[in-house]
């Protein structure tokens, strides 16, 4: 039954009069930002939850949050916030670059951490992903995915107090902290969850659980399934023969976000997040927030009206934090989740993949194309490109575009997937399946950077690829992030499959605890762990240096040689239609022999040109050699 339409006029005017009822009314910054954004969250709203009787009582409890958590919010956080808001793309800056670590495995604790800040900025690192790092019952927490308190810290890590320490030294440093905002699922030891099951009938309708098979079944008609060595499907039942929605692990329970209490109780959550300095939310699987029966149950139009109500909530009440999102999912639909008003940053999982799937193939064709059709972003928006993550690449490019190219999408997965594993004959890498599927003949592969590049098996290109793939993610725009210990070359970690609560996820294998051998030796140019530093440490400082690498935009650029992959940088200023100033030409040669590109190629700049990796003039009359591997950053006229 939809609400009246005089009732949903009056919202607003009853909300502003709540609001300035309050024993202290919003001062008026905080007051001109509601007039601001709550006209487009109360419209959300109606979209949302418009049938729903509870809606306004849900819309007025998240306004009452927004203003008591900013007349709470600390003097320093509201400054940053008024650093953000003045300048909304300081995320586009040269100088941007990320790291990603897990508290316990890099240092200890959250106190111990502060140790490692030194090294960090010697690394150039301006922002630092903590993996979760939050109450999650041990055995069962998914690598910290898995939360039973948003506002408790896992035992032994530290303490909520430690962290909005840690927030504030990193911040004095000069690196915004990223946490995940996990708001799919909970833990099923979560407080709410223990009281869905125990029949509380408000935290019932937090999940979805249904008496018997017939909706689960036909939900399943259309679903996909994620984790498929853990349960078959997308429910597990309970122990009182109900079934209950759990798209990962099934101890991992997905919220019900048709309910607007919902989104009011996470809401709750974000904003004690925010509180305690967090700069970026790291939003975790956002495809699958919202369900509809007949439909895949990912990226629905909702998932995105849910997103832009998260972030109008932060706009109001914490205006200097924002989202990055996960998707990593088709191409198609990773770009929907990406604008100012939903999710600032992205991850690039199709860069990302197709820059591992270049290495083995030696051919850089779906890579260059993916680069000139899929790279460009929304102004206001940027990308986050990694090289690898603490999870499984997913082969998600388009079969559209690899049919282009003459490629079966399902063949070349199976290729790609056999080629990491170290199936293929002949394969360099040493990844370790994920999550194979019989059925579908569906799989995924996990490993650290040095494992997949060929570094773990002595490859002769191992150290180079390593090199390369960083390049690519360091020149193409967006915010490069490493995945801290991968500077050092560190290996997969084969150990834990004798660690039972580790054992059944490969996932962990690249996931290993900071390699201090590694770290030690890395000013040693005799070991793999001293040249690999040294190069990449070459590359970001070239790269803090040269402002055509700022931004996101990308211009493609054609080599006629399908082992090289060239693009160009035309830097923050220069647009795609203004007049050729000096950009960067960026040429990368993904195979295993030198590499030739012509004169007529180059004809199009002055040729005198500079490298900048290397430091010295070159000159493009002839054409230019590749060494295998090689890179070139070359500003060109
Ligand atoms: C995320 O990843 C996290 O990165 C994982 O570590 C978690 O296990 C998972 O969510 C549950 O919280 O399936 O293998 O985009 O690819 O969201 C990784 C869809 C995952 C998924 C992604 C998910």
């Amino acid at each position: 039954m939809s609400r009246l339409q005089a009732d949903v006029a009056a919202d607003l005017p009853r909300l502003r009069a709540q609001l300035a009822a309050r024993p202290v009314p919003p001062e008026p910054e905080l007051a001109a930002r509601i007039e601001e954004h709550l006209p487009t969250l109360h419209g959300l709203f109606v979209q949302l939850y418009g049938d729903r009787d509870d809606s306004f009582d849900a819309l007025a409890a998240v306004m009452e949050l927004v203003v008591d958590s900013w007349q709470r919010r600390p003097a320093a956080l509201r400054a940053l916030d008024a650093r953000r808001t003045a300048d909304p793309t300081w995320f586009e800056s040269p100088t941007m670059l990320g790291g990603v670590c897990y508290v316990d495995r890099y240092a200890g604790s959250l106190r111990a951490l502060h140790e490692h800040i030194g090294y960090f900025q010697e690394l150039g690192l301006t922002y630092l992903h903590l993996m979760p790092l939050f109450d999650s019952p041990a055995g069962k927490d998914d690598g910290g995915y898995a939360v039973s308190s948003y506002r408790r810290v896992r035992e032994g890590l530290g303490t909520m107090e430690e962290l909005a320490e840690l927030a504030a030294a990193l911040r004095e440093a000069g690196i915004s902290l990223v946490l995940d905002f996990i708001f799919n699922h909970t833990s099923d030891e979560h407080d709410w969850a223990r009281r869905a099951v125990a029949g509380d009938p408000e935290f019932e309708d937090f999940y979805l659980i249904f008496e018997d098979r017939t909706l689960p079944d036909a939900y399943e008609r259309t679903t996909r399934e994620i984790f498929p060595d853990d349960h078959p499907g997308s429910f597990v039942q309970l122990g009182d023969g109900r079934w209950i929605w759990s798209t990962f692990y099934h101890f991992q329970w997905d919220l019900n976000y048709a309910n607007p209490a919902v989104f009011r109780a996470m809401a709750g959550e974000m904003l004690f997040l925010a509180a305690q300095g967090v700069e970026v939310l790291r939003m975790d699987a956002v495809a699958f927030i919202w369900k509809r029966l007949g439909t895949p149950c990912e990226s629905l139009p909702e998932a995105h009206l849910l997103l832009r109500a998260f972030n109008a909530v932060l706009r109001m009440a914490a205006p200097g934090v924002l989202f990055k999102s996960e998707a990593i999912v088709h191409p198609d639909e990773v770009i929907e989740y990406i604008d100012p008003l939903e999710c600032q940053l992205s991850y690039n999982p199709l860069q990302m993949a197709l820059t591992w799937e270049a290495l083995a193939t030696r051919d850089a064709r779906l890579l260059s194309q993916a680069l000139a059709r899929r790279h460009a972003l929304p102004e206001g928006t940027a990308w986050v490109n990694y090289v690898r993550s603490h999870d499984d690449i997913g082969w998600t490019f388009a079969d559209e575009d690899a049919a282009e190219l003459g490629i079966d999408g399902f063949a070349h997965r199976r290729f790609l997937n056999d080629f990491y594993t170290g199936r293929f004959p002949g394969s360099f890498a040493r990844g370790a399946a994920f999550q194979e599927n019989p059925r579908t003949g569906d799989a995924r592969v996990a490993g650290t950077t040095a494992a997949l590049a060929g570094v773990e098996t002595a490859d002769a290109g191992g150290e180079d690829r390593v090199l390369l793939a960083h390049a690519l993610a360091l020149s193409t725009g967006g915010v490069p992030l490493l995945y801290l210990g991968d500077e050092v070359g560190q290996f997969n970690d084969h150990d834990h499959r004798n660690r039972p609560a580790e054992a059944d996820d490969s996932r962990w294998v690249g996931r290993p605890m900071r390699p201090a051998q590694a770290y030690a030796a890395r000013r040693d140019p005799r070991t793999v762990a001293g040249r690999i530093h040294a190069r990449l440490r070459r590359m970001i400082a070239v790269r803090q240096q040269t402002p055509e690498l700022g931004g996101t935009t990308l211009l493609p650029f054609d080599v006629p040689h399908p082992a090289v992959l060239g693009y160009q940088r035309p830097g923050l200023e220069e647009r795609a239609d203004a007049i050729p100033r000096a950009r960067v030409l960026v040429l990368a040669n993904v195979g295993d022999h030198p590499a030739r590109v012509p004169a007529v190629t180059l004809s199009g700049f002055e040729t005198a040109a500079h490298e900048l990796l290397a430091d010295e003039a070159v000159d493009l009359a002839d054409g230019l050699s590749l060494p295998a591997h090689g890179v070139l950053w070359l500003r060109v006229t």
